[in-house]
């Protein structure tokens, strides 16, 4: 049976899990909830994922509910030889893990903050200068990372 990924295009997760099923080639079943719709707080989409929150995947008996875990799942299933997404080497997977950890615990977390705020208050209450300091000065760590790295640059829009 195929694996199903509860999605919404608007969130950036699901894009993170939609590129990489684009790059493993994984063929897997798409289920859309509307965010706008508040579809994920429908009864039977929480006994599925409690954090009503997408992505969400059900392969299985397995059920992971965040995009990072997803991501880690694919490589680790339909990674092909060659590829070193996550890669065998263990410190080098150690350092993926550890982007993956920054990328949820300051990226992210400063996006969502900032458009939590934008729907639950108007924009006019919304400190747009406080917030988007705090998300060009993620941006900015990112690009220090990759940079490091010795990976690629990319320029930061002011
Ligand atoms: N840590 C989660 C965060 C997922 C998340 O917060 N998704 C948001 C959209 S970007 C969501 O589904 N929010 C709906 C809600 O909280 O009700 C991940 O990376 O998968």
């Amino acid at each position: 049976m195929k694996s199903v990924l509860y999605f919404d295009k608007c969130s950036p997760p699901v894009r993170s899990c939609l590129m990489l099923i684009k790059r493993l080639d994984i063929d897997i079943e798409l289920k859309k909830i509307t965010l706008f719709k508040r579809e994920q707080l429908r009864s039977d989409f929480k006994e599925i994922n409690p954090a009503h929150t997408v992505p969400t995947l059900i392969d299985g008996d397995l059920i992971l509910t965040d995009s990072h875990a997803i991501l880690i799942h694919f490589c680790e299933k339909y990674q092909k030889d060659g590829m070193n997404l996550w890669p065998k080497e263990y410190n080098e997977r150690m350092k993926v893990l550890n982007m993956l950890l920054f990328e949820i615990s300051i990226v992210f977390r400063r996006d969502s903050n900032f458009l939590s705020e934008v729907v639950h208050k108007t924009l006019a209450n919304v400190d747009v200068p406080y917030h988007k300091e705090k998300i060009l000065e993620s941006l900015e760590e990112l690009r220090n990372w990759m940079e490091l790295f010795g990976k690629f640059k990319f320029p930061i829009e002011q």
